[in-house]
């Protein structure tokens, strides 16, 4: 294998510093991966979407400006748990066990990071593991429980004894300090590889105490497709449970509190009643006369749904500008400390959101909100500021490139692709033509149908199937089939019209292929 531990730690700085341009970039850069929880591309300005350019997101911004944008980025099941075991194996869902949300990782599958720090890596992971079993592979972690709190959330530690312990703070913030704290502390002789994962902007999108005001007098604007009547469509989209109208909770959601009837047990009492009391007078005074005035309107109709849009847009966005922060806060620490160079610093999101694109918020379905993310990646000696790629890449490719970054040879099962032949931002000609996709997390929250598909540059295919397991839903056996080219809204299905049908029959086979080769067992 050619590894880091290959090359003497004596003589690595000075392999570094000789390294000029037009030689072989340097093996064993340091990694940072930062991955937020269900952080929509059309909320980071450098994607240039409308809602973006009313908040924007400088620091995000500027590691695209000065590395490279995916444009085609996507996961391969939108949702955490799956897309954080994707990550670690560089395998699909039905590889490592990880398919649904609460149902399990296969820990016997090699993690990357565990080779990484066989390497010679020092190894960290800081923030959301969610994943049900330990971090695998980590010199450090300090990981929140679960999902995690915004305020004062628990944290568990190599030296907490198993606990999980109580921090005073804003989770966003803290997971940035103890990312430094893990940088701070480590073995300056190594090169690192540290996980960052954020629990914003993740449901139900609390802001910090000093952007609870922020963005309150813009209107921002609704997408095209917010009142999409899913007439095309199989059953799944009328069914699912996921609409800022009806889903979203004016209390737990909304930030519609009364704190006098909100107890403990209620979802927002839970989290109101973790906050000190200056959090608490800050949201009192941020809220309060935004609510009274939402009393007095008694709004109704298109204007009480727009009212739950604004409240849901802006909290959200209010999320994103602390962490653009403290991206910001990470960038400046890796400069002030020489490293900034010699580290490929990546932004990515766990999966996308819809952002009331079809009337929904949450992501789970292969429509390109959710199934798209953000990826942007900064790394001066091996990527040129400025590059742009509409390359189909995949969540399960990280694992694949970050060891071949680190001059580590990739397993034989894992079933991504390392990224670096793209990072000079032109395609390889023999470059993937199509992704496959695959949710099974049904019977569940917001009741989203079992699919799987395939997405060419052009073309998506969608089979929803299975039986009806919850409320009064039907066994489910449709198709779907969307021109993105004349059709990116994918509004208007074409599933069954003669015209299509070589079309239908091309993706078709494709589908069928992805399924025989990667042997998936339900469909
Ligand atoms: C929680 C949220 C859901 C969300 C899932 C999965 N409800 O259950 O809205 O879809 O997490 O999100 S909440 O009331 O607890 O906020 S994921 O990002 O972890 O996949
Ligand atoms: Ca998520």
């Amino acid at each position: 294998m050619n590894t880091f531990r290959n090359i003497s730690f004596v003589i690595l700085p000075v392999a570094f510093a000789n390294y000029s341009c037009g030689q072989q970039p340097p093996k064993a850069p340091n990694i940072i991966y930062i991955m937020t929880d269900d952080h929509s591309y059309q909320t980071i300005s450098a994607y240039g979407h409308p809602l973006s350019k009313l908040a924007p997101t400088p620091n995000i911004d500027r590691l695209a400006n000065e590395g490279i944008l995916f444009r085609k980025a996507f996961v391969e099941n939108s949702l955490s748990t799956p897309s954080r075991a994707c990550l670690m194996t560089g395998l699909y869902s039905h590889q490592n066990g990880q398919r649904q949300l609460g149902k399990g990782i296969d820990s016997t599958k090699t993690f990357f990071s565990e080779l990484l720090q066989e390497a010679g890596y020092q190894t960290g992971v800081v923030g959301k593991w969610h994943m049900q079993c330990e971090p695998k592979g980590f010199d450090y972690y300090h990981i929140l429980w679960d999902q995690g709190h915004y305020y004062n959330p628990e944290f568990k530690s190599k030296n907490s004894g198993g606990k999980y312990i109580r921090e005073e703070g804003y989770a966003s913030a803290l997971i940035t300090d103890h990312s430094i704290e893990f940088l701070e502390q480590r073995d300056k002789n190594k090169p690192f590889c540290l996980l960052i994962h954020h629990k914003a902007p993740h449901r139900n999108w609390m802001p910090e105490p000093q952007y609870l005001n922020l963005y309150e007098d813009i209107e921002f604007p609704k997408p095209e497709t917010f009142n999409d009547d899913y007439s095309t469509r199989c059953s799944a989209a009328h069914t699912q449970d996921m609409t800022v109208s009806r889903t979203l909770q004016l209390n737990y959601d909304l930030k519609f509190f009364e704190p006098q009837k909100d107890k403990k047990k209620n979802k927002w009492g839970h989290e109101f009643n973790r906050m000190t009391s200056d959090q608490k007078s800050a949201w009192l005074d941020a809220y309060t006369p935004v609510n009274q005035d939402f009393v007095d309107r008694k709004l109704e109709g298109d204007e009480l749904v727009n009212w739950k849009f604004q409240r849901y847009i802006k909290d959200y966005l209010r999320c994103i500008k602390s962490i653009d922060d403290q991206v910001g806060r990470v960038i400046e620490y890796l400069e002030k400390e020489g490293l900034a160079d010699n580290t490929i610093i990546v932004y990515t999101s766990d999966q996308g959101f819809y952002m009331g694109e079809h009337g929904w918020f949450d992501k789970r379905f292969m429509y390109e909100e959710s199934f798209r993310t953000p990826l942007i990646m900064r790394y001066p000696k091996m990527i040129k500021a400025g590059t742009e790629t509409d390359a189909l890449v995949q969540n399960i490719d990280y694992a694949p490139t970050f060891l071949s970054l680190a001059g580590v040879q990739k397993p034989e099962e894992m079933s991504g692709t390392s990224l670096e032949p793209i990072f000079k931002g032109k395609k390889p000609e023999n470059w993937r033509k199509s992704l496959y996709y695959h949710y099974y997390d049904y019977p569940a929250v917001h009741n989203v149908r079992r699919h799987d598909g395939v997405r060419t540059e052009r073309y998506k295919l969608i089979h929803f199937y299975g039986e009806g397991k919850m409320k009064d839903d039907k066994d489910v056996d449709c198709n779907e089939l969307y021109d993105l080219q004349n059709d990116p809204n994918e509004l208007n299905n074409l599933y069954g019209k003669p015209e299509y049908e070589e079309i239908i029959a091309d993706l078709q086979a494709t589908l069928n292929k992805y399924r025989e080769d990667l042997k998936v067992d339900e469909y």
